[in-house]
């Protein structure tokens, strides 16, 4: 019987040491230690043996019960290392893989743009001004001494809304606002940029695009200052070896009114395709405010004078980048607007 025990015992044993899964463990448990187990049948057979015999087989029996109780705690803990290794390997994230790279926008060209114009203005302590794109009749073009037979205040020319409300087709509206708001304050010292709009869709023209226009208002603004601001804003957009001239011209709210011409930023003043051979690039229309603008705006024009400009930022962003079409500007094609 002791040959028997051990036979079962050792056989279990070996057995074991083979499985790899914890239910199969728990089978093999079953089926030697179990209520029909091997060993629990040889242990009812312990009633046929004699009284001196029993003991001894007893011990043998719970000895070898006790070495298979230990060694299936053993390979399980064994087995259960096992499958967590497995699986900490099979869910392992390789952070040494470079992850999938999320796109990055960036600002629109003509955003940038107005950002640089924005920077180099604050640095010459100008202040930035906003305002409504809905306008009143009022405020962008009589506050503007455009008279009422004004081309620009033609149906055609401007979307108009009612007859005395209109989407702004200059921003100028907001200088006059800030003039009504800060005066009687000095110096007036500002930059509107924004969003305009004017009837006109051609390869030249957008139905929709953006200014910045500057004022400045003071007592003793002259053209000199005018000038000194605009050669500083140009050098500071086109290149530090940049040139500006003034050419009279007319607007409205300005006397006297000039044309600025940058020179060019390709060739350098000798003349080429992008000058038309001229050595210069008009950028910009500007003039000393007209003095019924200032007193429109609640100064008065024997105390003080005041300069102002006009760009139309598209233009500025078409000679900065070497854009030739405006319309690319506005497709949102991401093939021409990621190489900005
Ligand atoms: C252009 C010309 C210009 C102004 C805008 C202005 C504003 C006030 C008073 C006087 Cl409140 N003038 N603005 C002056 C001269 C020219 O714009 O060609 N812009 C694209």
């Amino acid at each position: 019987m002791k040959k028997e025990i051990l036979r079962i015992g050792e056989e279990a044993l070996r057995e074991l040491q083979q499985l790899d899964k914890s239910e199969a463990l728990q089978e093999l448990k079953v089926k030697v230690l179990g209520k029909k187990g091997t060993l629990t049948a040889l242990l009812r057979q312990m009633g046929s043996l004699s009284p001196e015999e029993r003991p001894v087989m007893g011990q043998v029996v719970n000895e070898m019960r006790s070495r298979l109780e230990k060694a299936w705690e053993e390979r399980s803990a064994e087995l259960e290392t096992i499958a967590l290794e497995k699986r900490l390997a099979a869910e392992r994230i390789d952070i040494s893989l470079p992850g999938s790279r999320v796109a990055r926008g960036h600002y629109h060209p003509l955003t940038q743009v107005v950002e640089e114009i924005e920077d180099i203005f604050l640095g010459m302590g100008f202040q930035i001004a906003e305002g409504p794109e809905i306008e009143s009749d009022y405020y962008n073009f009589e506050a503007l001494n455009l008279p009422k037979d004004h081309p620009a205040r033609e149906m055609q020319d401007s979307f108009y809304i009612t007859e005395e409300i209109l989407l702004r087709t200059q921003t100028s509206p907001v200088q006059i606002r800030t003039m009504e708001k800060l005066r009687p304050h000095l110096p007036v010292k500002v930059i509107a940029p924004g969003t305009v709009y004017r009837n006109d869709d051609d390869a030249t023209h957008s139905p929709m695009f953006h200014q910045v226009e500057g004022l400045m208002v003071d007592q003793g603004i002259r053209m000199s200052d005018l000038k000194g601001i605009l050669l500083n804003f140009s050098r500071q957009m086109f290149g530090e070896s940049r040139e500006i001239r003034l050419r009279p011209s007319f607007f409205p709210f300005t006397e006297p009114s000039a044309e600025v011409d940058v020179s060019c930023m390709l060739c350098g003043g000798a003349g080429c395709r992008l000058c038309k051979g001229t050595g210069w690039i008009e950028i910009l229309g500007s003039g000393m405010v007209h003095p019924k603008v200032l007193e429109m705006g609640g100064y008065n024009p024997r105390e003080v004078t005041g300069f102002a400009f006009g760009m139309g930022v598209e233009r500025i962003a078409m000679l900065k980048f070497g854009i030739e079409d405006m319309r690319l500007l506005f497709d949102n094609d991401l093939r021409f607007l990621q190489q900005f």
